[in-house]
């Protein structure tokens, strides 16, 4: 939890005003993994851990831009924004881009980014600062953009300003977060609905690997471009099927099977779509650990056939996977480094962090870093200025 005086204070050091300020959190994803972008369900949820934009108007076309986790400042001009040598201020640069695209009027701005959410720990920070710039973006200039607006403009500005070409997961679940609820969204429809997610006797137990992920180093692009051209082969026979959402393994089998890897990556797709189907069912029943046992399924797709972990991931499911008190784990996120998230039995959460902080270690040379999830509410309003 960020403390807001204290935001107020060190926004008022660095230009003298009186900021608007908004939360957007991180998130988390049960289950479905690389399957947004290929038109299929996800299950995320936003957390407790989020980011905060501090934000004032200015009365030139300049953009002065602070992020004080890193104590770096940068200035952009309306006019011409590019990247800088500062990896964050894309987000928020490549969201004045998409709101310029659309024709919003915006003068020059301040803004401040802050807040708790691990860079790099696949707990979609980036996602976060987007919306959290957008959302208060709306408020200080009074665009009256919708939530769901907001969150295809942040989802755009990811893919064209920063060059990542994800899903609209992370966006989605910063924006429409309830607490105490996952969303099972259907990437397709965009149509959503809450599940309740009971945590009183089990937690979601976050374990970093310290391997900071880089998604833009071109193999989440690669991936998706080798989901498309599954498809491509099976439209060759069956038209219709405009993505995996609506293949099947036996048109896989027919069609796909004499390109091996693609095959393989198609198949993780359509299995995990089917199995957060399944899972969700799972979670109506009330049936933790049937739905333990699928997350375990997904790590192993997502290791082997989608070929997005790594070793330090791997090593981390497994040291868990034997332990009575972990009822699922997986990877989490887009790969490559990051988190795993675990369902862990409330009693044995200290013990289960303790145990794995130190094989980790002994297995890797590298430090364990362990995150307790609560699951929270979306993107809001944090405060407004005094003279508002
Ligand atoms: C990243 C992307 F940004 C999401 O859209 C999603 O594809 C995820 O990786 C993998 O499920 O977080």
């Amino acid at each position: 939890m960020c403390d807001i005086d204290r935001l107020n204070r060190i926004f008022y050091q660095l230009y003298q005003d009186d900021p608007i300020i908004v939360r957007a959190p991180g998130r988390i994803n049960l289950i479905g993994e690389h399957t947004d972008y290929n038109n299929g369900f996800v299950l995320p949820a936003a957390i407790d851990k989020a980011v905060y934009v501090s934000i004032s108007k200015r009365n030139d076309n300049k953009i002065f831009l602070h992020a004080e986790e890193y104590n770096e400042n940068y200035i952009a001009h309306m006019d011409n924004l590019r990247q800088s040598k500062f990896h964050w201020s894309s987000y928020v640069l490549g969201v004045v881009e998409q709101l310029q695209k659309r024709n919003y009027q915006l003068t020059g701005f301040n803004i401040m980014v802050g807040g708790d959410v691990p860079v790099g720990a696949g707990m979609a920070a980036s996602a976060a600062i987007e919306c959290a710039t957008v959302f208060a973006l709306n408020e200080l200039f009074e665009l009256n953009i919708s939530r769901l607006e907001m969150v295809k403009i942040a989802q755009k500005a990811e893919q064209e300003f920063v060059g990542l070409q994800c899903g609209i997961m992370d966006m989605f679940s910063s924006m429409y977060g309830k607490k105490g609820q996952v969303i099972k969204l259907d990437c397709r429809s965009l149509e959503y609905e809450y599940f309740p997610f009971e945590q009183d006797d089990v937690k979601i137990v976050l374990l970093d690997t310290s391997i900071k992920h880089s998604l833009a180093s071109s193999e989440y692009n690669t991936r998706k471009k080798q989901c498309e051209e599954g498809v491509a082969m099976i439209q060759q026979h069956i038209p219709e099927v405009q993505s995996l959402r609506d293949a099947t393994i036996e048109m896989l089998d027919k069609y796909v099977a004499q390109n091996k890897l693609i095959y393989n990556r198609c198949r993780f797709v359509i299995e995990e779509i089917n199995r957060l189907l399944a899972a969700c069912i799972d979670l109506q029943k009330n049936d933790i650990n049937a739905f333990g046992k699928k997350m375990f399924a997904t790590h192993k797709g997502l290791s082997k056939m989608y070929e997005v972990s790594c070793n330090e991931l791997d090593i981390m499911v497994d040291l868990v996977k034997h332990n009575k008190a972990v009822i699922g784990a997986r990877m989490m996120g887009g790969g490559f480094g990051g988190c795993t998230i675990n369902i862990v039995r409330e009693d044995a959460v200290e013990e289960l962090i303790y145990d794995t902080r130190e094989q980790y270690r002994e297995r890797t040379g590298m430090n364990l870093n362990a995150y307790i999830a609560s699951i929270e509410d979306g993107a809001r309003l944090q405060k407004m200025p005094v003279s508002f």
